[in-house]
């Protein structure tokens, strides 16, 4: 093996780690929790379970779309 080849895959590698610890990072076990039917967003519904986010969900539904997405979620540092 080359020193070139190990050079390429020590990057993918690293890519892969990268791209890894993101979706984790993008999606807490909160937030999944919470997702009760699982289409990414948590509705004014879903959000009853958890009293911060019911309280405060006017003030996290940055789009006001009615919905709270992983993006606006994130924000909450919940
Ligand atoms: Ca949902
Ligand atoms: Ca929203």
């Amino acid at each position: 093996m080359t020193k070139q080849t190990t050079f390429k895959l020590t990057l993918l590698a690293s890519l892969c780690a990268g791209a890894m610890s993101f979706s984790a990072l993008a999606q807490s076990d909160l937030f999944k929790e919470l997702d009760v039917n699982a289409d990414g967003m948590i509705s004014t519904s879903e959000a009853q379970a958890h009293s911060t986010l019911s309280e405060n969900f006017e003030l996290i539904d940055l789009d006001a779309d009615g919905n709270i997405s992983e993006e606006e979620f994130a924000t909450t540092g919940l």
